[in-house]
């Protein structure tokens, strides 16, 4: 990445590698100058400005275009633009992921840190989406192993690089599947990967964003109108129903427990539908928990029906061919992959979306409002017992 305007003639590129936080790696890119390269160790990672200390991360001088001159001689003159914000998008390599990941990276303004299980097929999905590559790091992230979150967690914090928004996105779809298939600890996959993992990796990473010095934090879990039961998209069966959670209580194993949060047997779909209750709870669960002593935004999401993505992979042709139309000609509920790419970018970096705790949904005019959540979907006392249960099941408690 060229650092413009630079008050020496030789054009300068941050070196990609991340270094070990104070350090990083100046080159000569220019094509004609001679070539150097310069070690330089930052002593102090702050910056005053107005009279402010504000810390300025690595992350933060890789991602940024100001010029090296422009901080050396007016600092005061640095406004919170200075650095791009860094997200965390869980699930980036496709469908609604991806488009976010694109819609930020447009901005100008954003760093994505594309958290994905398929290094290889995110980095092909990076590219032939179009985002620049200065814009975008990927790291590797299983949701189905906690031990892979906390690899990540490591990772990400050996980065150097400061977290300001998170967005648990990724998700799985098994409705076809007549056994149930299970996490690296063995618990139900969908359970697993969209509400267990997500669960710890939100965790794990509140603290990082607590530290975040950028003007606006938050924290996103997308969530979804079929896990929601007072719309009709929400009364196709099989319905969400968490239930008392006595299936989740008991480790949803399948050998001593059953793999359903309500404790019934195995369905696929339905499975899908309650981990996206359990996304909607635990969203609320954070705000009532640490809104109010961190400021940081906590919401959820229905982008729309985005029917042309990955999640539909494991359903039978048929519905994959007919479910596009259906929703663009008969629901009228159809998104494409870009327009709910925008709607999710929304929250992230939005002024207007900041207010905390709130189900975010965009009518006929694409215009953002707060939806209603069904009763299961805002009932606190099941939010608080899902909590308190995800906990132990993640080892935190
Ligand atoms: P996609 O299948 O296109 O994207 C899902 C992403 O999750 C993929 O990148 C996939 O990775 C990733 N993923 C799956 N399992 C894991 C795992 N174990 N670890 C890490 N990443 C994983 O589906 P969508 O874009 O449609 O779904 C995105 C979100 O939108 C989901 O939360 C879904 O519930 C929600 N949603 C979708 C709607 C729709 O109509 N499509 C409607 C409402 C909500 P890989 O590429 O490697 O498979
Ligand atoms: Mg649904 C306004 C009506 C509406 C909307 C917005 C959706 C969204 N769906 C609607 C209605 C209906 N769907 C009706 C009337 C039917 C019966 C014919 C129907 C069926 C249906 C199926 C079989 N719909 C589905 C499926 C799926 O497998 C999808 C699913 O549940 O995935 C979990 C799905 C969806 N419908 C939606 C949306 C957004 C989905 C997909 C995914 C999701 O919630 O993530």
């Amino acid at each position: 990445m060229a650092l413009q305007a630079v008050s020496f003639s030789p054009k300068i590129s941050i070196h990609k590698d991340v270094y070990p936080a104070g350090t990083f790696v100046l080159k000569n890119t220019g094509l004609s100058e001679v070539p150097f390269s310069v070690h330089i160790e930052v002593k102090s990672k702050s910056l005053i400005y107005r009279n402010k200390e504000v810390r300025v991360p690595v992350g933060a001088v890789r991602a940024q275009t100001a010029s090296v001159s422009e901080i050396k001689q007016a600092p005061q003159e640095v406004n919170k633009t200075l650095r791009k914000g860094n997200v965390i998008i869980t699930g980036a390599s496709s469908g609604l992921g991806l488009a976010t990941a694109k819609a930020l990276a447009e901005t100008g303004k954003w760093h994505i840190i594309m958290a994905c299980r398929n290094f290889l097929k995110a980095q092909m999905a990076a590219k032939s989406a179009g985002v620049a590559k200065e814009n975008y790091t990927i790291m590797h992230l299983d949701l189905a192993s906690l031990e892979s979150i906390r690899q990540f967690v490591d990772s990400f914090r050996r980065s150097g690089m400061p977290l300001d928004v998170l967005v648990c996105n990724a998700a799985v779809y098994l409705p076809t599947a007549k056994e149930p298939t299970f996490t690296a600890e063995g618990f139900e996959l969908s359970a697993g990967t969209n509400h267990l993992g997500h669960f710890l990796l939100t965790r794990l990473l509140l603290d990082d964003i607590k530290q975040s010095d950028y003007p606006s934090k938050r924290v996103i879990i997308v969530g979804s109108i079929t896990g929601n039961t007072n719309t009709l998209a929400g009364n196709v069966p099989p319905k969400a129903n968490l239930g008392d959670l006595r299936g989740l209580a008991s480790g949803l194993n399948g050998v001593n427990s059953s793999t359903m949060i309500d404790g019934g047997e195995f369905d696929g779909a339905k499975a899908y539908k309650d981990s996206k209750v359990c996304n909607m709870l635990t969203m609320q669960e954070l705000h009532r928990r640490y809104h109010e002593e961190t400021g940081i935004t906590f919401a959820s999401l229905y982008p729309g029906c985005i029917a042309t993505t990955g999640l539909f992979r494991e359903h039978i042709p048929l519905f994959r061919l007919l479910f596009p139309p259906f929703q663009k000609y008969i629901t009228k509920g159809y998104v494409s992959e870009e327009e709910a790419g925008k709607r999710l970018a929304q929250v992230v970096g939005d002024p207007s979306l900041e207010q905390s705790g709130v189900y975010w949904s965009w009518n006929k005019n694409s215009a953002s409002f707060q939806n209603q959540l069904s009763e299961e979907a805002s009932d606190e006392e099941k939010a608080r017992k899902l909590w308190e249960i995800s906990e132990k099941l993640v080892g935190l408690a």
